[in-house]
């Protein structure tokens, strides 16, 4: 794999990298990545040893010291020049992406894509971290508002976006003054170590201390927990499912630090009566299929009415049959492997239960064996009929299963039957009908965090803030004013006169 070379993955990495150093005192055990795609195990990495996650913290709050000093738009310049190492690497980032976590190469060059755009964002955002001025009440008074550095920013991240996300995070955090320490998913730490080798080369060029941006791998949950209990991290933002998000915010609360939650979506597309099929179709299939159905934002349910409900399932039928499953980097291919046999298995188990609770199997759900098909990850994507109250409809099984569901009246029971569920991150609805997207989109439509009109449920841009409610988290990234979320506030007065005046008026003589 040149790609591999390119990026200098060798057969062992070390765990723990503040800024350039590779931290060789790790724990001696060593644990595999192996990619989906074809069994293989790329390379062994070493955990990180607690005494170098101890060092990689103090390392951090180090360079916080400095590089919070630094003016935020020479700041963004740092992450102008990232963006720019990202572009050169695209291709071979991608290529490892696709490998590692087995989503399709065109996914993992769009993932790359997805870095690099919020590099950009970022640069821009480092010249607008703007606060409001308001008009004091008293005279002779001035009052504002300014974003402060807030420190010590720890990511954790899950398999399914093995880079993006943490670039939404880290380069954002990284504008506003914040350095940032790493805890990707240990499923995919080649692809965080890349990152790290890329940004490192930045880093150096700029004589900058090490520690803005660390990297801490471990295999089990320790070094994640070290995090969520260092008070020295004022914000933990987690990415994976809800009850480890649930846990991540316990334990960050008992601190009072602050948590940013993206966990589990249970995300639906509605097709009224007055949806152009020809839009809705691939947007439905990419939904459910793309990453071989592990996005949060991977449409899982399909409200369809009942009037065109029978000419979707056939349609749906046609387009599933017609897919290729295979090889990740062989770009004829539109569905590569789960993560793992473990995942295989959770996604046989939802296809039983959703069986077990009335459901009708229209297509796939086979587990795929032969050539090309070793690592025993790859599966046919499953078009399930169901219902929205069956317990495993209500659950997210990270798996290419799509739920047809069928509603007969108005949109506003199709809208109901979507937000009756306890995630709430990405919606959509197709419709040609004003009306109909309007009451979508209301007080009373959908209650997620995204809303798509004519656009499916995965695939979000950069530039909008990304999360969900109810036990999606809460938490928005990315784009909009999410930045927010890395600084501190602060509401500054300042008397220009020679008087104290007491503000509601209050009198106080000596
Ligand atoms: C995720 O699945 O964790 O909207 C993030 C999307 C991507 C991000 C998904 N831009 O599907």
């Amino acid at each position: 794999m040149d790609f591999l070379r390119r990026l200098h993955i060798e057969a062992v990495n070390y765990g723990a990298c503040t800024g350039q150093d590779w931290d060789e005192e790790c724990a001696e055990q060593c644990f595999k990545s192996i990619s989906p795609a074809d069994g293989r195990t790329i390379a062994g990495v070493r955990p990180a040893s607690m005494a170098a996650c101890e060092r990689t913290i103090a390392a951090a709050e180090a360079a916080f010291a400095e590089w919070r000093q630094r003016p935020a738009p020479q700041r963004g310049e740092i992450v102008r020049q990232i963006g720019l190492r990202l572009r050169d690497c695209k291709q071979d980032l991608g290529a490892l992406v696709s490998y590692e976590m087995g989503k399709s190469l065109q996914e993992g060059l769009g993932e790359v894509q997805e870095m690099i755009d919020i590099c950009d964002f970022a640069v821009g955002q480092s010249r607008m971290l703007y606060g409001l001025s308001m008009h004091s009440e008293r005279s002779l008074h001035r009052m504002y508002e300014q974003y402060q550095p807030l420190g010590i920013v720890g990511i954790v991240t899950a398999f399914n976006f093995p880079v993006a996300v943490w670039a939404w995070n880290a380069m954002l955090a990284a504008v506003c003054g914040d350095v940032s320490i790493w805890k990707p998913s240990s499923q995919v730490p080649l692809s965080a170590i890349a990152v790290q080798k890329i940004i490192a080369g930045v880093l150096k060029d700029n004589e900058l201390p090490e520690g803005i941006f660390s990297l801490l791998i471990g295999s089990g949950a320790t070094i994640g927990e070290t995090l969520l209990h260092d008070e020295r991290l004022p914000l933990i933002s987690f990415t994976g499912s809800v009850p480890t998000g649930r846990h991540a915010a316990e334990v960050v609360a008992r601190r009072l630090g602050r948590t940013l939650l993206e966990l589990s979506g249970n995300n639906a597309i509605i097709l009224t009566e007055h949806a152009d099929l020809e839009v809705a179709l691939p947007a439905v299939v990419f939904g459910a299929v793309g990453t071989a159905g592990q996005r949060c934002t991977t449409t899982r349910r399909l409200i369809v009415h009942e009037r065109i409900y029978e000419k979707v399932s056939r349609a749906l039928l046609k387009a599933y049959r017609g897919l290729r499953i295979g090889h990740p980097l062989d770009e004829t291919n539109h569905v590569g492997p789960l993560i793992d046999t473990r995942a295989v298995t959770a996604f046989q188990d939802a296809l039983s239960a959703v069986k077990e609770q009335g459901g009708h199997l229209l297509f796939g759900g086979e587990v795929l064996s032969g050539k090309g098909y070793e690592s025993g990850c790859y599966v046919i994507p499953a078009l399930v009929e169901a219902e929205n109250h069956y317990p495993i409809v209500q659950q997210e099984t990270f798996g290419p299963i799509l739920y047809l569901i069928r509603y007969s009246g108005e949109v506003t029971e199709a809208i109901a039957l979507q937000n009756d569920v306890r995630q709430g991150l990405s919606s959509a609805i197709f419709t040609d009908h004003l009306r109909q997207a309007e009451k979508f989109l209301a007080a009373s439509g959908s209650d997620c965090g995204i809303a798509n009109v004519n656009i499916g449920t995965s695939g979000a841009e950069i530039g909008g803030a990304f999360g969900g409610e109810k036990e999606t988290g809460g938490g928005r990234e990315s784009g909009s004013d999410a930045w927010k979320v890395y600084m501190r506030r602060q509401t500054v007065t300042i008397n220009y006169g020679g008087e104290l005046p007491l503000a509601q008026g209050i009198r106080f003589e000596l």
